[in-house]
């Protein structure tokens, strides 16, 4: 008789990819399953950190809310399980009927957040959608801050990037809470702890403009406290300071930049006075804020998602490159060099500018004159593609690790075009507000059940302030578990790998390096064997053939390593650089213009301005479906000045209705001091299905119901007025 073997307990070295944070994790392998996440102390840069989703990985892998099969839906509207092979044929005769008919512009995929820890994912779907010839790629990132690339091509970039955060002596976060989000503008590993060292340590003056005393701004040297809304306003008024007291970095503009006589008279009128009075925030401290950033001998400036929202989204962003330029705040020859390329191709940068580029090559769209632009496809043009009819009508959408229906700026809008499709399959390992609506749903394999690198967080070195990680530092993680018993999963990519054989067509993945108009390495193109699946490290070993450390020295430190022998220093101008950075933009300084003269008018009706904020148990949508993550808590509050709620009569857990000019959700009200008054911070990503009323207790309020595509929205990126919201909140009833 065979005695079943039990397999001890072991603790194998992983990586967590549910944000950008990218922490290094412990994880405990009991019975061939995760049983237990921790931050790895081994590892280099992070001290042990994991916050409360990488510590939930197991039970997001584990738990009841996971798809163990992929889905497809029955006549009666319900779905039930189907094997993959045959959800694939199925999908495949689909999309090849709907090519035949309405040509391939008609099929769209939609990717989301949920694949940004295996980025190859996207890079597939794409090389699938190139091959069956349509331009139809939308990416997250368009209804994110897509604000920050058309900045960039409009000011253009800095090769050598910026100064060692851990030089900075001023750091400006706009509208972002990097403490809770890792998200960029700060140091990704470990913000907390670096936040520390920097403040209390080294004595950095933190400069955070938010409307919410964010956990950022607690440790803030000056928080300006504004209405929000207001960036725009509050960054021309830091710029008229440091012109009009002649704090700017002349030599560095006479060499690099172009336009700072039209800046210092499109500024001009924003004086600390005029500013103050319409932002909310003391004179002095506007004042204050913009000494301190000119003295720093470096300094950085980040902008995130709370201005973003707020309409203005690209000035503000472009304003912040402004600063910096103004300041010289980027890395100078013989600084050393900040994100140096370790799994990248090598390359060493110069100082000196990337001039800027054009931001709106891209395709035209059909609706409110969008177009593919510097950040992508607008996202924000999405559902109205898929319901305008006529010739370029989206039919077909996959959707690729998002959540539309609680993510997407117009919930009406987005769940009628949602319902209109001829084919909508979603990959997700969940069965998601969006999933409901799927004719499939694709259940793909997850973190730990895939191997991972740090490559991402190098290819975001050029998005703005502090992303990605200074130092030359490297990562790989195999598979540390295999998907639960009984199921059947497959990489996300591999989704497209198999359609395209399917549908017999040949598959390019084109991997880019850098920013849009980059000096580094031309994109590397690599063409699959159809014939033969690769594995996922087969796919990984493909893209990074040219890194610049092989890959299979960085295997040999399972806990990740620092390559110091890759540190580089910033080469020197070169002789025949022509390149300036603009700081004068036409269309950025017409857009001042029109802000300086145009204060919003008071809405009595809808007194109250809504704001978004991250939630840290959350990315997003993702880990609503563990009990562990938001078991206590299944809903968003709305948090408000207990001044507010005094003056409402409302008590902590109250009901309330909060109206937009565009729609009504119920919330519980939460008082909240560190909200500045007239305000209401309630998070995205909540709510339920769509074929339900949301009951406020389960599936909490959704923000998206309160948005309109059409309202306010920015000419470029198409966001609409999705932050400083004026909303109306009186008690419910029930
Ligand atoms: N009102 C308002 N709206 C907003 C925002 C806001 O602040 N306020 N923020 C905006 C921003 S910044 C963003 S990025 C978007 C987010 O928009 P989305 O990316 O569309 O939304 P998420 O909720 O992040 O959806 C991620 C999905 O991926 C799934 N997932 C997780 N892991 C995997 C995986 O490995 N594979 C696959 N296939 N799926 C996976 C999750 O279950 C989840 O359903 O929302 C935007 N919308
Ligand atoms: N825990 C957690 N981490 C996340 C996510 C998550 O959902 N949860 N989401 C991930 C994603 S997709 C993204 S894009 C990033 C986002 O990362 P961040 O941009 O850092 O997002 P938040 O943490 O919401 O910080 C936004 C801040 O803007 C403030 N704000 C609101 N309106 C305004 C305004 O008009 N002006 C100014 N100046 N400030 C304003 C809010 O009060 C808030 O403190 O986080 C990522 N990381
Ligand atoms: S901060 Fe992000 S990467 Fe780090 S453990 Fe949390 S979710 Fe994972
Ligand atoms: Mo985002």
């Amino acid at each position: 008789m065979g005695v079943t073997e039990i397999e001890p307990p072991r603790i194998e070295p992983g990586l967590c990819r549910l944000c950008v944070g990218y922490c290094p994790v412990l994880v405990t392998v009991e019975g061939g399953r995760a049983t237990k996440v921790s931050g790895d102390p081994a590892a280099p840069l992070f001290d042990g950190y994991a916050c409360p989703k990488g510590r939930a990985l197991p039970d997001l892998l584990n738990g009841k809310q996971r798809l163990l099969h992929s889905m497809v839906r029955g006549a009666d509207g319900g779905h039930s399980a189907i094997g993959f092979e045959q959800a694939i044929k199925e999908i495949a005769s689909k999309l090849t009927g709907i090519v035949e008919r309405h040509g391939p512009e008609a099929v769209a995929i939609y990717s989301g957040t949920g694949v940004t820890g295996f980025p190859t994912s996207a890079a597939v779907a794409k090389a699938w959608l190139d091959a069956l010839g349509s331009p139809m790629f939308f990416s997250v990132n368009t209804i994110d801050k897509p604000g920050m690339q058309i900045a960039q091509a409009r000011h253009g970039l800095w090769e050598a990037g910026h100064p060692a955060f851990e030089e900075a002596d001023a750091w400006i976060l706009v509208g972002s809470n990097p403490i809770i989000s890792k998200t960029g503008g700060f140091p990704q590993n470990n913000p907390g702890m670096r936040l520390k060292e920097a403040v209390n340590d080294r004595g950095m003056k933190l400069i955070v403009i938010d409307p919410r005393r964010s956990e950022m701004a607690r440790r803030a040297h000056v928080h300006l406290q504004c209405i929000p809304g207001n960036d725009p306003a509050i960054l021309s008024a830091l710029i008229h300071v440091i012109i009009a007291e002649k704090l700017y970095d002349e030599a560095f503009i006479d060499l690099h930049a172009e336009g700072f006589a039209a800046l210092a008279s499109a500024v001009a009128p924003f004086t600390p006075a005029f500013v103050a009075k319409r932002a909310g925030v003391p004179q002095q401290d506007l004042i204050e804020a913009a000494r301190t950033f000119a003295a720093a001998r470096a300094g950085g400036i980040f902008c995130g998602t709370g201005p973003s929202f707020a309409t203005h989204g690209t000035l503000t962003e472009y304003l912040a490159n402004c600063l910096t330029t103004l300041c010289g705040h980027w890395a100078r020859a013989g600084d050393p060099l900040q994100k140096p390329n370790v799994l990248l191709p090598a390359y060493s940068a110069r100082a000196q500018p990337i001039a800027p580029w054009p931001e709106n090559a891209g395709r035209p769209l059909r609706v409110r004159g969008l177009r593919g632009n510097a950040s992508g496809m607008p996202v924000a043009a999405l559902p109205d593609e898929i319901l305008l009819e006529g010739p370029g009508q989206i039919r077909a959408l996959i959707c690729l690790g998002g959540n539309p229906v609680t993510a997407f700026p117009d919930h009406k809008r987005t769940v009628e075009a949602l319902r209109s499709l001829e084919l909508f399959v979603v990959l997700d390992p969940e069965m998601t507000p969006t999933a409901e609506l799927a004719d499939y749903v694709i259940a793909p394999k997850l973190m730990l059940e895939l191997p991972g690198t740090s490559l991402a967080m190098e290819m975001i070195k050029y998005l703005g302030h502090s992303r990605g990680i200074e130092v030359p530092y490297a990562r790989y993680a195999p598979a540390v578990v295999d998907p639960p018993a009984g199921s059947e999963l497959v990489a996300d990519w591999e989704v497209f790998y198999e359609l395209a054989r399917e549908m017999g067509l040949p598959l390019t993945l084109v991997t880019h390096y850098g920013a849009s108009p980059s000096p580094e390495a031309p994109p590397l193109k690599i063409s699959f064997d159809m014939s033969r699946r690769p594995s996922s490290d087969e796919l990984i070993e493909a893209i990074l053939q040219n890194s610049r450390i092989p890959l299979s020295e960085v295997k040999r430190y399972p806990h990740g390593h620092i390559f110091v022998e890759v540190q580089e220093t910033v080469q020197e101008r070169s002789a025949d650089c022509t390149a300036r950075l603009q700081i004068g933009n036409k269309e950025m300084m017409a857009e001042l213009e029109q802000i300086a003269s145009s204060a919003r008018p008071w809405n009595e009706d809808m007194p109250f301005l809504l704001v978004p904020r991250r939630d840290n148990r959350l990315v997003n949508s993702y880990g609503r479906g563990s009990t562990v993550l938001s078991g206590r808590q299944t809903f968003n509050p709305g948090w408000l000045n207990p001044a507010d709620m005094r003056r409402l009569g409302l008590v902590d857990g109250d009901r309330i209705r909060i109206r937009s000019a565009h729609g009504e959700i119920v919330a519980f009200a939460e008082g909240d001091q560190s909200i500045r008054a007239g305000i209401i911070s309630l998070t995205h990503c909540f709510g339920g299905s769509p074929d339900k009323e949301d009951d406020p207790v389960r599936d909490g309020a959704n923000v998206a119901k309160l948005l309109s595509v059409d309202d306010d929205f920015d000419p470029v990126t198409g966001i609409p007025r999705m932050g400083a919201l004026p909303v109306h909140i009186a008690r419910a009833i029930n």
